[in-house]
């Protein structure tokens, strides 16, 4: 399988985060995304006419959009990262992989405009980012009272692999993570799945506030 890929972007991170918790090896054919915006040239153009990154190749196949490819790894390699299959669960996985396209507009929007400078309304994307942030974090909290680590249940899904990236990478568009201390956890607890891979960037997630289960006696020693 080869994948499409900007080693800066948190949508083509998704894939490849995906593919190493499956165990599978994709090709990666590097995009020039910036400055010489290859993925609006025409040969990735004929293959994403959306023209945004990731794609994925596998043989004949052509995917676009990261959830699409998500479910693809998974069924291919990982289906446990599909839910238990049940109507609730899968039903709330497709919220969550709709929640992550608010993600990618707001914070992605935000991170860009840091990064690129793309032009935008930079203070109306962090806005709208923050009320994701919010959701996600009430969310979060109620699985903490079900001891469930993950959005859709005890062990991970396509969800969050899908909502990972935008949220860790949040303040590279200057939106704080501090007070969210279940998403925090619920971080934690991806970057320690088995095969989890980093990207620029998710290391920052080291320099945040201190763990949740901490308490404020145990931080200050
Ligand atoms: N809905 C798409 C969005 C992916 C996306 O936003 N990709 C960015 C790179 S992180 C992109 O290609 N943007 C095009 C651009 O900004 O010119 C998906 O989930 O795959």
């Amino acid at each position: 399988m080869v994948l499409y890929d900007y080693i800066l972007s948190p949508s083509c991170y998704k894939a490849r985060l995906m593919a190493a918790l499956a165990g599978v090896t994709l090709v990666l054919r590097a995009v020039d995304f910036h400055p010489g915006a290859e993925h609006r040239g025409p040969d990735l153009m004929s293959l994403n006419p959306a023209g945004s990154i990731p794609i994925l190749v596998d043989g004949d196949l052509v995917l676009t959009e990261s959830s699409a490819i998500l479910v693809y790894l998974a069924a291919h390699a990982a289906p446990a990262f599909l839910g238990p299959g049940d109507p609730a669960t899968s039903a709330r996985i497709q919220q969550w992989l709709a929640f992550s396209a608010r993600l990618t507009a707001s914070l992605g929007g935000a991170r860009l405009h840091e990064m690129l400078h793309r032009p935008g309304a930079v203070d109306t994307l962090r806005a709208s980012g923050v009320t994701a942030l919010r959701e996600l974090e009430a969310a979060l909290f109620e699985q903490r009272l079900k001891a469930e680590p993950f959005l859709t249940g005890p062990t991970p899904t396509i969800a969050d692999i899908a909502c990972f990236p935008y949220v860790a990478l949040a303040p590279d568009g200057g939106v704080s993570l501090d007070a969210y201390p279940s998403i925090r956890l619920w971080m934690r607890a991806v970057r320690a799945l088995e095969g989890f891979i980093e990207m620029p960037g998710i290391h920052r997630l080291h320099e945040l506030k201190p763990d949740p289960h901490e308490t404020p006696e145990t931080v200050e020693a």
